[in-house]
């Protein structure tokens, strides 16, 4: 018994091990692209990035909402945030271009895209999702690993953050000003995104 508690402990050690390569091959990837963007536009589209990998805890829970048994297999096959990455831009034509200047590369697998700034959660929730594959090489074998990738303007990340508190807060059933606020300032991050742009493409073709 002993042995065997053992080995799903060294195994999940091994898949965490290879979802932690993940984000560092596209951390890697995202600076290179922001470092070439900063180089020819004399820009960054990437204002910051963040990582993480999913705690144990949530996965956990993730699987018992899912209906399915806390096994290593199903974490990584029903899990698609096992290993996250959040990227924070000025604009919203920058995420667009991100999207676009990582599903290009030729060892990158887009699995699929959720458009969440194009079609928002009735929340007001606006972001961009890509559920991504990237080849991880070990000693003896190489392993596609999910990664999943939100891309968001520092506008939506702030409205995003607020609502995940009181999201929380109140165990998903905050009251309806609340959840009516939470839209109304949703509209006003949407209206700030478009003007910010706009103003920012003034200032640009001016430049030219
Ligand atoms: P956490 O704590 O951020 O990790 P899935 O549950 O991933 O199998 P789902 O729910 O269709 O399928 O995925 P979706 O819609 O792509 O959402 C995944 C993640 O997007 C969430 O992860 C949140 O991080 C974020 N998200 C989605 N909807 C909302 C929203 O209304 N408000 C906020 N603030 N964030 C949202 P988790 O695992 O649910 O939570």
């Amino acid at each position: 018994m002993a042995t065997k508690v053992y080995d799903q402990v060294d195994n999940w050690n091994e898949v965490l091990l290879v979802y932690r390569s993940a984000l560092k091959e596209v951390n890697t990837k995202l600076e290179i692209l922001n470092d070439e963007f900063q180089h020819v536009h004399r820009y960054n589209p990437i204002e910051h990035i963040k990582s993480r990998i999913k705690t144990s805890e949530s996965i956990v829970k993730k699987l018992k909402r899912k209906g399915v048994e806390s096994t290593i297999e199903n974490m990584i096959e029903y899990v698609d945030d096992i290993a996250g990455i959040r990227i924070i831009c000025s604009f919203t034509s920058d995420i667009y271009q991100i999207a676009e200047m990582l599903a290009n590369q030729s060892d990158i697998n887009v699995l699929s895209i959720k458009d969440y700034i194009k079609n928002p959660k009735a929340s007001g929730y606006k972001s961009y999702h890509m559920l991504i594959t990237v080849p991880i090489f070990l000693s003896d074998k190489t392993v596609e690993t999910k990664v999943e990738i939100q891309i968001r303007t520092v506008a939506m990340d702030f409205w995003a953050s607020l609502e995940h508190k009181i999201h929380y807060k109140f165990e998903g059933n905050a009251p309806d000003h609340i959840k009516a606020e939470l839209i109304e300032c949703a509209r006003m991050v949407s209206d700030l995104d478009d003007r910010m742009m706009a103003v920012n493409e003034e200032v640009q073709a001016l430049s030219k």
